[in-house]
């Protein structure tokens, strides 16, 4: 089997990329190890940057979005038990996000894709990639499938970055000693806006995924055992952090460790990584998924142009044109990870400089500007 370009993962990034290479009349094929099911119902991000909504509208995959999804201008931080709005659109010319389920763009991605009877393959067993350099060929299930160029869009562990051999990348990490704990609740969200809340007990976050549906984090230790929160024990701990809250069924709950993560160059031979492949932020600035689109916009416009005009600058400059944004990104989130959450090692002279930062980021126009240009997404970073 032969195809211009391989891409391995159908999460947003490999599911977009696929979809914008198939619009500009590149041949591709998508390789999933897991099912359709599980891939369409993996709960993960809700908050979608303007620029990550526009370029799923242009991509012809915005229909649904544009009517179920819900814009907000403005998010609210908590501290000392009051509530500050931050109010993104005016602090950043009219720019704003958009309140849309990851899960609700892959199955709008997938739906697409087999609308357009593309190649989508789940399930496939042992992905490897071998001759990376001159003639890649992606093996899988007993098959091989020649490709000019492979996307790695399979996420942070998946195959395509261990493929890379050793010595070429160079990898930035930290870890945090917590993690969230997250809830989908059927019952109407509590608050019209999103509520970071920064408590003496640790870090909580109101969200939501439609009218009818919340979305609530409560930080925790990274090993935290699920089967000790049963859902009364989440609810009372929202409360004492963020204050009273309607409840509802529990739908769904799940532990996540926190995670900042850049390999860099994102690129080797003729494989190109993207998303969480490549990087990963830890989720208080809503950047994960973000930067996964914002990296494949750059490499299928660098991908038509070496098919259009055989000039491989693009696609040579892939990485430095993403890792401008990603490392934006990484600190942009690792600061508000650091601003919010309840850190043991950093001790009291730590608290009282969070303290500090959220008032100032509060109550300076100037901080607060910086905090909503970075969160609603920068055009040029
Ligand atoms: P994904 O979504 O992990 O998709 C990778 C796909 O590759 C498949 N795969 C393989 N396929 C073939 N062969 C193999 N060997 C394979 N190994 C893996 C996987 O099954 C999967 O389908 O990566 P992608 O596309 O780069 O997308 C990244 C985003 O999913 C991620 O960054 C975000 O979900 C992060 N994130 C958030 N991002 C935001 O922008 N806003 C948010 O509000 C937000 N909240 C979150 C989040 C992530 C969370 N978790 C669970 C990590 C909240 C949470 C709790
Ligand atoms: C979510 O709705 O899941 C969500 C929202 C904002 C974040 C992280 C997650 O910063």
């Amino acid at each position: 089997m032969r195809t211009q370009v391989g891409i391995v993962g159908a999460g947003p990034a490999g599911l977009t990329l696929g979809r914008l290479l198939e619009r500009a009349g590149i041949e591709n094929v998508i390789l999933e190890s897991r099912s359709r099911d599980h891939v369409e119902h993996r709960i993960r991000a809700g908050v979608l940057e303007q620029g990550t909504a526009d370029l799923l509208v242009e991509a012809g995959v915005g229909e649904r979005m544009q009517r179920e999804g819900i814009v907000h201008h403005g998010i609210e931080l908590q501290f000392d038990g009051e509530r500050h709005r931050v109010p993104l659109s005016e602090l950043t010319g009219g720019r704003s996000i958009v309140i849309y389920g990851q899960t609700e763009v892959v199955k709008d991605l997938i739906a697409a894709r087999l609308e357009s009877g593309s190649p989508l393959h789940f399930e496939v067993e042992d992905v490897s990639l071998h001759d990376l350099e001159e003639h890649p060929r992606i093996r899988f299930g007993g098959e091989e499938l020649e490709c000019d160029l492979v996307a790695g869009c399979d996420g942070f562990h998946g195959v395509s970055r261990p493929s890379i051999p050793p010595g070429v990348l160079r990898i930035y990490e930290r870890e945090y000693p917590y993690g969230w704990l997250g809830i989908l609740a059927a019952v109407a969200p509590s608050s019209d806006e999103l509520v970071y809340a920064h408590h003496e007990r640790g870090f909580a976050l109101l969200s939501l995924r439609s009218p009818e549906l919340s979305r609530l984090y409560v930080q925790v230790r990274h090993d935290e055992d699920v089967a000790e929160w049963p859902d009364d024990r989440v609810w009372e701990e929202l409360r004492t952090r963020v204050g009273p809250l309607t409840r509802g069924p529990v739908l769904e709950k799940g532990v996540t460790g926190m995670r900042s993560f850049v390999a860099e160059p994102m690129q080797y031979g003729r494989l190109y990584l993207a998303g969480d492949a490549a990087h990963i932020v830890p989720p208080t600035g809503a950047k994960g998924l973000n930067l996964a689109i914002a990296d494949v916009k750059i490499l299928a416009e660098a991908i038509v142009a070496w098919y259009e005009s055989g000039d491989r600058a693009r696609l040579d400059g892939y990485s430095d044109a993403c890792l401008r944004r990603v490392w934006r990104a990484e600190h942009f989130s690792y600061w508000m990870t650091s601003m919010l959450h309840r850190d043991d090692d950093a001790g009291e002279f730590g608290r009282m400089l969070q303290l500090s930062q959220l008032r100032y980021v509060t109550t300076s126009t100037a901080a607060a500007t910086s905090l909503a240009e970075n969160y609603v997404g920068l055009e040029r970073v």
